[in-house]
């Protein structure tokens, strides 16, 4: 079980993960800061904890544990950690969807050092991470594990239950994935666009092994992980119950906080909020 001072230093590291990406996106001045905030938790979780034979200085390990973030739109997010890490300069983040960047908006495993796979087209992440478990099924790593993580609007693409039917049918335990519920989508809450409710029943009846937690508990996050870890037969869906734009007080409970415009002023207040909410 992870313990109370490990969890003090995660929520440290997601912490400055969330400031470092209201800060990148400020400096360009747009960017998809709602559902990359709502994410934050698990990728620190996985990053700093879970993921296994990963090295920053050799991002292509052979036989490494994987991560497709399939709503590849929340990729700031991810360049957060990774520049953290050391998988580039955190200068980095400054050069974040501009001309010739290494950070495109959206992932891409061609130009940025830590990305598993190039994302962006929604649903498709998923069948790319089954290929991944596949691959490492056939080149004898057999303890290497594929992080997947989608959204709740990304959940509605028909490509996400062929690839939920795929994986259980071929018992893939080691694919863990996250749905990232927070209930928001680009146009609106999900519930009114396209509602995927039951999705706890959806899952299971897919044959996958199905938890469900608050995505900003560390300590339930970790616990989970370790569930779908233990569960070898069968892949694993972990829902997670967030906020979009968690953390960034500016888009909190705003509808169209999918892709906002703010300046480097508004991003600098934004972060003194934070510091306060966190006692600093
Ligand atoms: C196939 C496809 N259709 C449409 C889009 C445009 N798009 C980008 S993000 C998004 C909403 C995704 O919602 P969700 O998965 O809930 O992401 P989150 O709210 O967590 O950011 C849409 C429709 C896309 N990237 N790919």
């Amino acid at each position: 079980m992870i313990q109370e001072n490990e969890v003090k230093e995660l929520q440290k590291k997601a912490f400055e993960i969330r400031k470092m990406t209201i800060d990148a996106i400020g400096h360009l001045g747009v960017g998809h800061i709602g559902g990359a905030m709502s994410i934050v938790e698990v990728l620190t979780l996985l990053y700093y904890r879970v993921l296994k034979n990963i090295d920053p200085k050799n991002p292509q390990k052979e036989g490494r544990d994987k991560v497709v973030l399939s709503k590849g739109h929340a990729g700031p997010a991810l360049y957060s950690i990774l520049a953290e890490k050391g998988y580039f300069p955190k200068e980095w983040l400054y050069t974040l969807n501009g001309s010739d960047t290494r950070l495109p908006s959206h992932c891409d495993m061609n130009r940025t050092p830590g990305i598993d796979m190039t994302t962006g087209s929604l649903g498709t992440g998923a069948s790319a991470a089954i290929g991944l478990v596949l691959g490492n099924r056939l080149n004898g790593y057999n303890d290497a594990y594929t992080y997947l993580i989608i959204g709740d609007g990304e959940s509605q693409e028909g490509q996400i239950w062929e690839a939920a039917m795929f994986a259980a049918h071929n018992r893939l335990g080691n694919l863990i994935a996250f749905t990232d519920y927070n209930k928001l989508q680009i146009d609106g809450y999900t519930q009114d666009i396209m509602s995927i409710d039951d999705l706890n029943s959806k899952w299971n009846g897919f044959g996958w092994h199905v938890q469900r937690v608050d995505g900003h508990d560390l300590r339930a996050l970790d616990a989970a992980v370790k569930n779908a870890q233990d569960t070898k037969e069968r892949p694993s869906m972990i829902i997670m119950d967030t906020v979009k734009s968690k953390g960034f007080c500016f888009g909190e409970g705003i509808v169209g906080n999918h892709n906002m415009s703010f300046d480097k002023a508004k991003a600098e207040e934004a972060i003194k909020i934070l510091n306060k909410c966190q006692g600093e």
